[in-house]
């Protein structure tokens, strides 16, 4: 009999969380500062073109989880590289021509990078 009643509640709980999740999103719960939703949305991936000494687009806006890759379509070298300390550190050997960098971002953050061997060069990722 008490294995029955265990059971049954057992199946209520089971049955409440069910209904939970299903009528209220993951941002609605306050779950911890540790807490990292999955994502909702599908993961991307965007590219950077490294070209005439500019990184384009220079701004780029993402979500958590996506990719970046740089392309260098110059004939010069160039590198990916932050400024300041961050999450995700960008720090790309020299690229030659045709030569890809890439990096996912899991943390939102903004990131301001330059090309080491060129330092006006300058490019920023911010991940939201
Ligand atoms: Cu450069």
């Amino acid at each position: 009999m008490n294995k029955l009643i265990i059971f049954s509640i057992v199946l209520m709980i089971l049955f409440s969380f069910g209904c939970t999740q299903t009528t209220t999103t993951a941002t609605d719960i306050n779950l911890g500062d540790n807490f990292n939703p999955a994502p909702n949305h599908p993961l991307q991936t965007y590219t950077v073109s490294i070209k005439n000494f500019t990184f384009s687009p220079a701004t780029l806006t993402i979500n958590q989880g996506d990719t970046i890759i740089w392309t260098n379509e110059d004939s010069m070298d160039h590198t990916v590289k932050s400024i300041a300390k961050q999450y995700t550190a960008l720090n790309s050997d020299p690229l030659h021509n045709g030569q890809t960098y890439s990096q996912t971002f899991n943390m939102p953050e903004t990131i301001d990078y330059i090309c080491s061997i060129h330092p006006s060069m300058k490019g920023k990722v911010i991940v939201q």
